[in-house]
């Protein structure tokens, strides 16, 4: 449910992210980007390059700028379509930034502190010494997706707490102030079908852009040969005989992984896939190839377009014009909500 239409009313609104952090990977593609890449043409789509996000943690300002570029050009590459879809990177839009405070007024300490990537993300340096942006981050996120009047929000499964904590603040400040956001869905994978591929290497944890364990993700600018290679090392286990390649994520992490992966791939349930199998080794080379199908075409775009950057550039500039519009317009709604006076108003003040 809309409270406030722009664009094409009879679409659902869709708005989803992604950092410039660290290299994308085959768990960001088979989790969120293709679920992008089709609700292109089902919803009024909005996606950004969460750069601000990716302030969160260090880096280099040259490297920064150079991963906000290659991220756009590589979600181009993967098939957004600026005709169809709103590209944009986050900080060309004011209105996130300045929806986020409302957002960090809105959210409790002990909410934020429950947060379990906020936990992950600081169990190695502590949280004494992480910034207080990755505590907030939710926030921020929070008011990415509300910004835009959000119906659906394509992510993977590790999202699922971020999600709920944007629907509980959207709730509590409509209780508040009066209906101002919509209540966002999450749209997640089923399980089993790319909602959280896991690290080949270690497959009890998330494939992840930022990992102690690079030779278990598949990035998405791999070599062929070293995507071959990561999935022909993937970690399974030692059971053999007729009945061990089977898909059971408890007890046989790693083989599932792969099950899913080729699954999702597929179009077919891991559990149906597996009764194709008898060896780990088939299973890994049939892997290797459907990975290998989906991958290299993109890898292939993403060549093409770098050859244009004032493309790339153009797509930015003019999605992040048609983002400002709606972004804005929310933002003002939900500052007359909280009460704050209009710039230049005098319809408050009263005395
Ligand atoms: P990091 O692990 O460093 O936080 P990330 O790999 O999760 O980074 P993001 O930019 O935070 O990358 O995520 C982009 C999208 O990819 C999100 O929707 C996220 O849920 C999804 N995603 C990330 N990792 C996976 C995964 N292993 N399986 C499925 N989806 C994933
Ligand atoms: N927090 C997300 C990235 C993200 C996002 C968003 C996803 C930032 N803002 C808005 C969906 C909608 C992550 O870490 N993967």
């Amino acid at each position: 449910m809309r409270v406030v239409i722009s664009g094409d009313s009879t679409l659902p609104r869709v708005l989803s992210g992604i950092q410039p952090t660290g290299e994308p990977h085959l768990g960001n593609l088979l989790g969120a980007l293709r679920y992008w890449v089709e609700d292109q043409s089902r919803g009024d789509c909005f996606y950004c390059v969460v750069d601000l996000h990716g302030l969160t943690v260090a880096g280099d300002a040259s490297e920064r700028r150079t991963a906000s570029i290659t991220m756009a050009t590589l979600l181009l590459a993967a098939g957004l379509d600026p005709d169809v879809c709103t590209l944009f990177l986050q900080s060309h839009v004011p209105a996130h930034s300045q929806l986020a405070w409302i957002m960090e007024c809105t959210a409790s300490y002990g909410e934020l502190s429950r947060m379990t990537q906020f936990k992950d993300k600081t169990a190695k340096g502590g949280e004494q010494a992480s910034r207080v942006g990755l505590f907030t981050y939710p926030c921020l996120m929070a008011a990415d997706i509300l910004a835009y009047d959000a119906d659906r929000v394509p992510v993977g499964d590790d999202q699922r707490q971020h999600l709920e904590l944007a629907r509980d603040l959207a709730q509590r400040f409509n209780t508040t102030y009066g209906d101002t956001f919509v209540v966002p869905e999450a749209a997640i994978a089923p399980p089993g079908r790319g909602a959280r591929i896991m690290n080949l290497q270690d497959p009890t944890r998330k494939m992840s852009k930022t990992t102690d364990n690079p030779g278990g993700v598949v990035g998405l600018f791999d070599s062929p040969g070293d995507i071959e290679r990561k999935i022909k090392r993937a970690v399974t286990d030692t059971e053999a005989g007729p009945g061990a390649l089977r898909y059971d994520r408890e007890t046989k992490p790693g083989v599932s992984n792969l099950l899913e992966l080729l699954g999702t791939l597929r179009g077919n349930d891991p559990e149906t896939v597996a009764l194709d199998y008898t060896r780990y080794g088939d299973l890994k080379a049939d892997v290797a190839s459907a990975v290998l199908e989906v991958v290299e075409p993109i890898q292939q775009r993403f060549r093409e377009i770098s050859k244009d950057p004032d493309y790339v550039a153009d797509v930015l500039r003019s999605g992040a014009r048609s983002a400002n519009k709606v972004a804005s317009a929310t933002l003002r709604r939900a500052y007359r909500a909280v009460g704050l006076v209009a710039a230049g108003g005098t319809d408050a003040i009263r005395w």
